[in-house]
């Protein structure tokens, strides 16, 4: 088997390096053959010195999360991660972590069990296990806290967020950051300690610092925050825990508190759920499209539309220092749209999220666009007019002529067909949709919408420019609604049908946020905008798509027509004092009445327990369906837009996830169980072809 840990000698001096390729994961296999090559390297009298590094983009990205689904001790199935630190400290021969690019969870673990470390100043060290759901597993909450003290290695490890090499030498968490090559640095530390400078020792003879004065306020606060922290609640309680004990116990009593917490925590459904987040983010973006012969470069962006959602699309592509035109119906709309984000670079500089000269640079990099031209020199140019088809096939139409061979043309639409719009652009090679979601310069998510005619070169252009600006992009096909709108619909339906028969806005959305969405439906759609909401039903209205059903989507459609736009008209489901939404009796009237109007016979006991069953049973049905039609091609996709673009609680990892712990038997059960209690009208109860043969029954 190849070794995946290198070694070279040069003047008595050992460079071991890690090779496991992408990001030097600390795989069972890597554990192995660094314990080796270290315990050899002990022995041989020639070496005075050991520098541990890592090959390619960094040192290392932490133990491999892919080992970590098998039963606990599958992780410790190959050398044990403690054990490759604690042999460490055992050498009485200098050994120096050179850290370059990322020492993440165990790489920073690995790191922190050496004598010294030298990192350079760009290198982000961290240790996130607590985005997994679990805690650092080889030493991470003994040795952090002995190197930066009790508050640091608390906000460290609770937020998980990585910090550069130039914080880690002004926290002590390394020695020494250079600008070169750390590895080089290392050496030459290691050459002055044999003249004499001391290199440092292990870790675990090392006090806290502070560790006589009273830290408990300190872990006190951090517990109460701990609570509040969902899926990653149980591991952060237990990070506090193992820090607490590294002030008040024995290194190895912590250890050993360290080792049973890790284990408890990896084998949470929380950590199980993250896990699969992880992957699902990465496998999202994935091209299975033969053919894409490279990724075009994007430098400069176009943006048509200086409405909210225009402003929030220039801002991404500004924020990752990408130049973008905004071109509006007049030059001085498009002045006007530049002015209102200069002014909202301005907020959040003022907030302290950004610094006066990230301000001014993310600003100077959107100018208003005089005209066309201007924008048909953009080598990407994304539309975001009004969501009206006629309104966005002649958009299509204009952009199709303007804009330069070779440039992609984008639509920001979120439900309408691409394949209409790629045809009247008339470069359907061209052709794509990003659908951003609302605030645009904060929502990780992009849809990445495939039409018929899209070309491999155009997919895996855009592809690439969204994660450049720091989204998740999800490849989806072409439908209504694409993946997202297209499952909320029928949760939407629920909801509406829920308040006919007597549920109140507050009760749905009480227990829909008790299941851990981050809004509920009456507040979410208060907040979009009724109207909004509203017009997508009417939009399906005027192309005939709507159900045969007198009761589709009454109350939302009725709300708007007397004016009850939510949250932006002081009235919606809710009343409005500022933000704070209240239960509105008129509401509560206005529903009684239709119900009334359309004999929906109300009732009193409809249980929180019911109203989740009747929002997520048909979301995750539909999901199925679109896994069946080959509009998401992973169910995985199909999780990471519901978890980035709609608040669906991570803990559970994302809707067809959380169906498949459900069980597919369970899911039918259910699904009959509405269909005849609420009527399967339009088979809004019928299970999915794909969902039924998952439980092997028949559809
Ligand atoms: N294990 C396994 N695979 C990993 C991995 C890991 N730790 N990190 C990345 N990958 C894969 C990833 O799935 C993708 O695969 C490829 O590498 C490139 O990743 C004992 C228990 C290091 C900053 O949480 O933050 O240590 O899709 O697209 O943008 O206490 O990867 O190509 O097949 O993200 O350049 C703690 C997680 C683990 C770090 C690089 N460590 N990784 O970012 O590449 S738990 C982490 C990252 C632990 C110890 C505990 C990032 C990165 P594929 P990528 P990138």
């Amino acid at each position: 088997m190849t070794k995946l840990v290198h070694v070279e000698r040069c003047d008595g001096i050992a460079i071991v390096r890690i090779q496991n390729s992408p990001v030097n994961a600390l795989s069972a296999q890597v554990r192995g053959d660094l314990y080796n090559a270290l315990q050899s390297l002990s022995k041989e009298e020639a070496i005075v010195g050991i520098v541990l590094a890592g090959s390619g983009r960094g040192f290392s990205g932490g133990a491999d999360i892919g080992e970590f689904g098998g039963p606990a001790g599958s992780f410790r199935a190959g050398e044990d991660p403690a054990r490759v630190t604690a042999l460490i400290e055992e050498i009485d021969k200098p050994v120096v972590a050179a850290i370059h690019g990322f020492a993440l969870g165990g790489g920073l673990e690995l790191a922190m069990g050496c004598h010294a470390r030298v990192a350079s100043a760009q290198a982000r060290l961290g240790l996130p296990e607590i985005s997994l759901g679990v805690i650092p597993g080889a030493g991470g909450t003994q040795r952090l806290p002995r190197l930066v003290g009790v508050s640091k290695a608390l906000e460290m490890m609770l937020s998980g967020r990585p910090i550069n090499g130039k914080e880690a030498a002004l926290i002590g968490l390394v020695e020494l950051v250079v600008d070169d090559d750390p590895v080089s640095s290392a050496i030459r530390l290691i050459k002055n300690r044999q003249a004499g400078d001391g290199v440092g020792h292990a870790t675990r003879f090392m006090q806290v610092p502070g560790a006589g004065k009273d830290n408990q306020a300190e872990i006190e606060k951090a517990r109460s925050r701990a609570t509040s922290m969902g899926a990653k609640s149980k591991a952060a309680l237990k990070v506090i825990e193992c820090v607490a004990a590294s002030v008040g116990q024995s290194f190895d009593e912590g250890m050993a508190l360290e080792r049973e917490a890790f284990s408890q925590c990896l084998e949470s459904p929380e950590s199980a759920a993250l896990r699969h987040v992880f992957f699902a983010e990465r496998a999202a973006g994935k091209l299975d499209t033969p053919g894409a012969s490279g990724v075009g470069k994007i430098s400069t962006v176009g943006v048509v539309g200086g409405g909210t959602m225009g402003r929030g699309i220039a801002m991404s592509f500004a924020n990752a220092g990408i130049p973008v035109r905004l071109l509006e119906l007049t030059e001085q709309k498009a002045n006007t749209a530049v002015e209102a984000i200069r002014l909202e670079y301005q907020r959040q500089m003022d907030r302290g999220k950004l610094k006066a000269a990230e301000a001014a640079g993310r600003s100077a990099l959107i100018q208003a666009a005089r005209n066309e031209g201007e924008i048909g020199l953009c080598d990407l140019v994304v539309e975001a007019v009004f969501e009206d088809m006629q309104i966005k096939l002649e958009m299509a139409q204009r952009l199709g002529r303007a804009c330069r061979d070779g440039a992609i043309i984008a639509s920001n639409t979120s439900t309408l067909d691409i394949d209409r719009l790629a045809q009247a652009s008339g470069r359907p090679a061209d052709f794509v949709g990003l659908h951003f979601f609302s605030p645009a310069n904060i929502m990780r998510l992009v849809e990445v919408v495939r039409g018929k005619g899209t070309s491999a070169n155009t997919l895996a252009t855009v592809v690439e420019v969204v994660k450049r600006i720091a989204k998740v992009p999800v490849i989806t096909g072409v439908c209504w609604g694409f993946v997202g709108n297209r499952m909320l619909e029928p949760y939407l339906r629920e909801v509406e049908s829920l308040l006919l028969e007597g549920a109140s806005p507050s009760q749905i959305d009480h227990a829909i946020e008790g299941f851990g969405m981050a809004m509920g439906p009456c507040r979410m759609m208060d907040l979009a905008g009724v109207d909004v909401v509203a017009k997508v039903v009417e939009e399906q209205a005027k192309e005939g798509r709507l159900p045969e059903d007198p009761l589709y989507r009454i109350v939302s459609r009725h709300l708007a027509s007397v004016g009850r736009h939510g949250q932006k008209t002081g009235e919606g489901f809710y009343r409005y004092e500022g933000r704070v939404a209240a239960d509105d009796v008129d509401t509560h009237s206005l529903v009684q009445a239709m119900a009334a109007r359309h004999d929906v016979k109300q009732r009193q006991d409809i249980s929180s327990e019911e109203i989740v069953e009747r929002c997520m049973l048909p979301l995750i049905n539909e999901g199925y369906r679109l896994l069946a039609e080959g509009i998401a091609s992973r169910s995985s996709d199909i999780d990471v837009v519901w978890l980035t673009g709609y608040g669906f609680p991570q803990a559970l990892g994302g809707p067809m996830y959380h169906g498949e712990r459900l069980g597919a038997a369970h899911l039918l059960k259910r699904l009959s169980h509405y269909g005849s209690t609420q009527g399967n009208i339009w088979n809004y109860w019928t299970p999915a072809a794909m969902l039924a043969a998952h439980a092997g029954g028949n559809p």
